[in-house]
């Protein structure tokens, strides 16, 4: 199955910053990959827990992946549904940067507004740069789903400063953005993605309630990008699995785990 988006939704994508599509994985396949999550050894042994203050001290969980492996998480990132849109959003094909398994289990911390490209300025020269959330179950305003600034894409990189773990927009710029700009709660359906622009800032609440949102996160750049930094990158050109390969990726990892 492949899933071209719109002439309108590549549009919208440019407009607004973000992209939501639903159902782009089917509920069998999300409690699989999700199943795999948790039966996974290397999840429990490399999650880290980042403090990304957010006033009340809970950590964030997550495994950090530079790499594509042969495992259910990369055959997502590498699938063609997944990377189709992409492909279709910047003209080009894809490169990997980076996958995260983001464990954001209950009493789990969120994050504080940021762009991603306020990041990942240092290693490419265009801010063509784009992030894939996957949610492996459903992310609701309860359990701590991403908000979006609508159109903050036209912002351009703004300045990003430490706070704990994590690099943060000035908050004066973030401030004024939500007085002019919409703010929106991105619930998600598990299966469903949600795309957004390197310069979108984004943030997300802790998640204070008993359901997890376990999701993964995967960055791209269009192959066009320029690497600016002088150390070799991790950047993986995609190449698009159609949907036979990912579900013997999974069925691989599966019995990998021993499902
Ligand atoms: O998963 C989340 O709540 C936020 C993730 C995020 O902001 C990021 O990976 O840049």
């Amino acid at each position: 199955m492949t899933t071209p988006i719109t002439a309108d939704q590549v549009e919208q994508f440019h407009q607004d910053g973000f992209l939501v599509v639903d159902s782009l994985f089917s509920p069998e396949e999300t409690r699989r990959i999700l199943e795999v999550a948790h039966t996974d050894p290397e999840i429990a042994a490399e999650a880290k827990e980042n403090e990304n203050f957010e006033g009340d001290g809970v950590t964030t969980r997550l495994v950090y992946r530079p790499t594509l492996g042969d495992n259910a998480y990369s055959a997502v990132a590498s699938s063609r549904r997944l990377v189709g849109p992409m492909e279709q959003i910047y003209s080009s094909p894809m490169n990997h940067y980076y996958t995260l398994n983001m464990l954001k289990d209950p009493g789990t911390g969120g994050w504080e507004w940021h762009q991603d490209y306020g990041y990942h300025y240092k290693e490419f020269f265009y801010p063509h740069f784009i992030t894939v959330m996957v949610a492996l179950e459903p992310a609701t305003k309860e359990n701590g789903c991403l908000r979006v600034v609508k159109g903050s894409n036209q912002l351009g990189r703004l300045e990003h400063s430490s706070l704990g773990s994590q690099l943060i927009a000035n908050r004066s710029r973030v401030d004024l953005a939500l007085e002019q700009m919409e703010e929106v709660h991105c619930e998600l359906s598990a299966g469903s993605v949600l795309y957004f622009d390197g310069n979108v800032l984004h943030a997300s609440h802790p998640n204070h309630s008993q359901i997890s949102r376990w999701s993964l996160v995967i960055a791209y750049a269009p192959t066009s990008n320029i690497w600016v930094r002088e150390e070799e990158s991790t950047l993986t050109k995609v190449t698009p699995l159609d949907d036979e390969q990912l579900e013997e990726a999974i069925r691989r990892h599966e019995a990998a785990v021993g499902g």
